[in-house]
C-alpha cells in the first residue's frame, strides 16, 4: 500500500521539478528587464585583451588604456547584469559590468584604466589595469563563479592577446589589435615572431577637403579624400595604422587587416565619414576634413607618428594640399597647393605656394579662386 504513494510522492516531486523548470525556462526566455536582453554566461567570453597599448583604442581623455573586449557568441543581445571582471581571483567583484549589453554577435570594449563607470564616450571602465608582465583576467558571476579566464603572458608593446577564432579557437598574439571588432590580421603563438612591419615609409601625399567634381566614390558621392605614398622598393603593410584629423582627440580610423600599398605606389583613402570598406577594396574613413581641422596625420602599428601635414584654413575648393613629386618634404614651402588635383598618382602638376593663401583670402575667397586656378 504504501509502494503506490511512494511512487505517487515521486511523480507529484517530478511534476514540481517540470513546474520549476518550465518556470525557469519562461523566466529565462522573457529575460526580464533590458529590450529582450538575456542573461547567460556561457555565451559570453574573453575575446582579446591588450595589457601593453599605447595607440589603440584611446578613450575620452585621450590615454590608451588595456582593455578586455568580450564577445557574445550567441545569436541573442545578452545582459552582463550580475557579471564582472577582475584580475584577482580572490576579488572575484572588482570590476562590475552590470547595465551593459552585447549584441548578438557582437564586441563590447571595457577599459581597465583604474577608473570606474562610464566615460564621456560611454565607454565602461573598470578600476584596475593589468600588467604588462603577465597576469590573469577573468569574467566572473555574483558569487564568484568564473564564466571564463585567461592568463595573459607577458606583453610586447601594441600587441594583443586573443583568440585566433573569435569566441573559441587558440590564444595567439595579433600584430594588429582589432578592439570592438572580429579577430583577424597577421598572429603568431610567439609574440617575438610576430610581423610588426618594419617603418614603411608611407606618408601622406596630398589632400583635398573640399572636393565638389575631382573624384567620386563609388556611392557616386565627391567624398573628401587623402592620398598615401609608398616611396619603397617593398609592399609596404600598413593594417593597423591608423588616419585622423586630430591627434589629440583620440579619435581616427584604423585601416583594415589587409590594407597594403605595393612599391612606389599610391593609396586613396575616402574620409567620408562612412566608416566603410566596399566590396572592391574602397576605403572609407569614420571622419570628414574641413578647413578647420588641424591637420591630417598617420599613425603607425606600433604607435609612432608616420606622417602629419597640417591643414591650411580656406583653401578653395578643388585645390589640393600636397608634396610635388620627389620633393624634399624638411624644406620650406615644399607643402604646396595643386588645382588640378591627381589621386592616385604623382603629384606633377603646377603648384602654387601656400603661403599665398591669406593675401587671397583677403581680397576675397572668388579672387583666390582666380588666382590658385
Ligand atoms: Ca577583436
Ligand atoms: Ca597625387
Amino acid at each position: 500500500m504504501k509502494k503506490p504513494a511512494f511512487h505517487n510522492s515521486i511523480k507529484s516531486c517530478a511534476a514540481c521539478m517540470l513546474a520549476v523548470l518550465t518556470l525557469g525556462m519562461l523566466l529565462a526566455g522573457c529575460g526580464g528587464s533590458g529590450g529582450g536582453a538575456e542573461n547567460s554566461d556561457s555565451v559570453v567570453v574573453i575575446n582579446e585583451v591588450m595589457s601593453n597599448n599605447s595607440v589603440y583604442a584611446p578613450s575620452d581623455d585621450g590615454s590608451c588604456y588595456d582593455w578586455v573586449e568580450l564577445h557574445n557568441t550567441s545569436d541573442r543581445k545578452v545582459s552582463l547584469r550580475g557579471y564582472y571582471l577582475t584580475d584577482n581571483e580572490n576579488k572575484p567583484g572588482k570590476g562590475f559590468l552590470g547595465g551593459q549589453t552585447i549584441e548578438a554577435g557582437g564586441y563590447l570594449v571595457v577599459y581597465c584604466s583604474g577608473r570606474e563607470g562610464i566615460d564621456g564616450n560611454g565607454r565602461l571602465h573598470v578600476p584596475f589595469k593589468i600588467s604588462s608582465k603577465g597576469e590573469s583576467v577573468l569574467l566572473t558571476q555574483d558569487g564568484g563563479r568564473v564564466s571564463d579566464r585567461v592568463d595573459l603572458p607577458k606583453s610586447p608593446e601594441n600587441v594583443s592577446y586573443g583568440r585566433n577564432q573569435d569566441g573559441g579557437g587558440e590564444w595567439v598574439w595579433f600584430s594588429a589589435p582589432t578592439p570592438g571588432e572580429r579577430n583577424g590580421g597577421s598572429f603568431a603563438q610567439d609574440p617575438s615572431s610576430l610581423d610588426m612591419g618594419s617603418e614603411s615609409g608611407v606618408f601622406i601625399n596630398e589632400i583635398l577637403y573640399d572636393n565638389t567634381f575631382i573624384l567620386y566614390d563609388s556611392d557616386g558621392d565627391y567624398s573628401d579624400w587623402v592620398e598615401l605614398y609608398n616611396p619603397g622598393d617593398d609592399e609596404a603593410d600598413i593594417s593597423g595604422y591608423i588616419l585622423t584629423d586630430n591627434l589629440d582627440s583620440g579619435s581616427g580610423w584604423r585601416f583594415p587587416s589587409d590594407a597594403v600599398i605595393p612599391p612606389d605606389g599610391y593609396l586613396v583613402v575616402f574620409c567620408s565619414g562612412k566608416d566603410k570598406v566596399t566590396e572592391n577594396g574602397e576605403l572609407h574613413t569614420n571622419f570628414k576634413l574641413s578647413g578647420s581641422d588641424p591637420h591630417v596625420a598617420l599613425v603607425s602599428k606600433s604607435g609612432d607618428l608616420a606622417s602629419i601635414v597640417a591643414l591650411p584654413p580656406n583653401v578653395p575648393a578643388n585645390v589640393s594640399i600636397g608634396f610635388p613629386e620627389g620633393v624634399d618634404r624638411e624644406l620650406p614651402d615644399s607643402l604646396r597647393l595643386f588645382s588640378c588635383p591627381t589621386p592616385g598618382g604623382p603629384n606633377n602638376t603646377a603648384s602654387f605656394s601656400i603661403d599665398r593663401l591669406p593675401a587671397a583670402v583677403s581680397d576675397g575667397d572668388g579672387d583666390l579662386q582666380k588666382e590658385v586656378i
